[in-house]
């Protein structure tokens, strides 16, 4: 292992270890003396005109003690950066080309530094640490974006951690936004369902490792606590919350623990908030929400953000909010899993985030096999919710290249014969295409259009010829004129 590969690993692990490796690699800046309500939001959407943003680490805070910090561009930065681009960044992120290793359950240990601070009771406050209020049209402050929601399995014991946005309510009380048919919605309603409060906890701040496989999708019953562990290679430490019992990893930075009562219990406005799918389309509804018992926190505790922003920034698509090239990754995984052979590679198109425009280059084997991508890429667990295009192509396509997607599109789709359209998909909220009395009704499904710009199977033979030089002359010619035609030494390779 080289050092910037023990580097990556080490700060993967621990949050304070990654910001201190970014500094060092100056990638990382300090805001001092921002504020809170909409300054920290602009900053931090202004990075992201950058491909590769900084990591910010916003200190000395307006209204809070200087040592509480809020950081962004964390899972997006340079510590993390391999050198892969393209289709091979996606290879990298996929799972047996990380030596896929059986998930890896944490360990419980006595105490942690998340116990520095302890608050219970009366001395519960949320309003001690700061929540910025990221857009302009927020309804309220987000403590938590770049978080994890913990929750257990009443009947098997499984402990799911999911990525869902936390809304400050009061300085007792977070309002928290789980769409439906997420993992934590399905486990909560199995409370709710023998009329008891979801016993839950909410970290605020934690490794990047954490974060990614909170956000991430493994199947239901698998621990996103050990698909982390999975990911170090050894087990996340984790302690025990007093109230709940539930696990959280024992450097959290700051956490909430206590119970999310039935809906008809108790329900407050959550929302708007500024969505990545570039709109305020949730609005505003009636949440469920987390009344917390007790608050645990490291001094200087640091808050790790990321919240959504418009899919169209250049900092966007593989950014922490974003993640594009990791969603690509699990896509493929779960493609090849559910045997669909000769998937050469899966892209997200920038624009539609890490969800809306799916490309799968496949090399075709029979007929009917760019349907059975199709359909798999539409369905699939770590796709099915709120997808819109699924777009199959030959694998001469570069899927990383608009223009070739484009030119499939153009070239090799007859609208008519080519297209799939399917009715009464997963999605939610914040699908900007949801009609307020569907909204209102809570009918949260759509359609979806797979599209197979493919060279038809039964005549592909007959295709016509692409036009295109042939590598092998192409280099041949390069050779002859090396040294002799500038603009060859700056051409692209076939
Ligand atoms: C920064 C960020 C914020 C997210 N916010 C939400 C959210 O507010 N609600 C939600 O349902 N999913 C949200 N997600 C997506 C979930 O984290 C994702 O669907 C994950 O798979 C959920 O975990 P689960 O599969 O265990 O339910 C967010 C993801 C990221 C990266
Ligand atoms: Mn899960």
């Amino acid at each position: 292992m080289d050092n910037r590969e023990s580097m990556r690993a080490e700060a993967l692990g621990d949050l304070r270890k990654c910001l201190q490796f970014a500094e060092e690699i100056g990638n990382l800046e300090y805001v001092d003396g921002a504020d809170s309500d909409l300054e920290i939001g602009a900053l931090y959407e202004l990075s992201l005109d950058e491909e590769k943003p900084p990591v910010l680490v916003f200190r000395d805070i307006k209204g809070y003690p200087p040592g509480h910090r809020i950081a962004v561009n964390v899972r997006s930065s340079e510590v993390f950066d391999s050198g892969a681009k393209g289709l091979e960044l996606v290879q990298s992120y996929r799972k047996h080309r990380q030596k896929k290793r059986d998930p890896i359950p944490p360990v419980t240990v006595a105490t942690g530094p998340v116990f520095e601070n302890v608050l219970d009771g009366d001395a519960v406050n949320v309003d001690a640490f700061p929540a910025p209020r990221w857009h302009q049209d927020d309804g309220g402050r987000y403590i938590g974006t770049e978080c994890m929601v913990i929750v257990r399995d009443p009947d098997s014991g499984w402990v799911n951690c999911g990525t869902y946005r936390v809304q400050v309510h009061d300085s007792k009380t977070l309002c928290v936004f789980i769409e439906h048919g997420k993992h934590g919605d399905m486990i909560r309603r199995k409370y709710w369902a023998k009329g008891e409060a979801c016993p839950m906890v909410v970290s605020v701040g934690q490794a990047p490792v954490l974060g990614a496989a909170s956000a991430a999708t493994p199947g239901p019953g698998v621990w996103e606590f050990a698909v982390a562990g999975a990911r170090l290679g050894r087990p996340i430490e984790i302690v025990e919350g007093r109230h709940t019992g539930l696990p959280f990893a024992a450097d959290s930075e700051l956490v909430f623990e206590g119970f999310m009562p039935p809906p008809e219990v108790r329900s407050e406005a959550e929302g708007p908030f500024g969505e990545w799918p570039g709109y305020y389309a949730s609005s505003t509804r009636p949440e469920p929400v987390l009344e917390v018992k007790a608050i645990y926190h490291r001094n200087d505790p640091i808050i790790t953000g990321a919240p959504p922003m418009k899919p169209t920034l250049p900092g966007f698509w593989h950014g922490t909010a974003g993640s594009s090239h990791i969603r690509a990754a699990a896509l493929w995984d779960e493609l090849e899993a559910a045997g669909v052979p000769g998937v050469k590679g899966v892209w997200k198109l920038p624009g539609g985030g890490p969800r809306f425009i799916n490309v799968v280059a496949i090399q075709q084997m029979h007929a009917g096999h760019a349907k059975m991508a199709g359909l798999v890429a539409a369905g699939c667990g770590s796709n099915a919710y709120l997808g819109r295009i699924v777009i199959v192509v030959d694998d001469d396509i570069d899927i990383t290249n608009n223009a070739e997607v484009n030119w499939a599109l153009a070239t090799r789709w007859d609208p008519k014969t080519q297209t799939d359209i399917v009715d009464g998909c997963w999605t939610g909220y914040i699908d900007p295409m949801i009609p307020p009395e569907r909204r209102e009704s809570g009918d949260l499904s759509n359609s979806r259009i797979i599209i197979y710009a493919v060279r038809p199977f039964a005549w592909k033979k007959d295709y016509p010829k692409v036009n295109a030089v042939s590598g092998d002359y192409a280099n041949e010619v390069r050779r002859k004129w090396a040294g002799k035609l500038d603009f060859l030494a700056r051409g692209r390779d076939r």
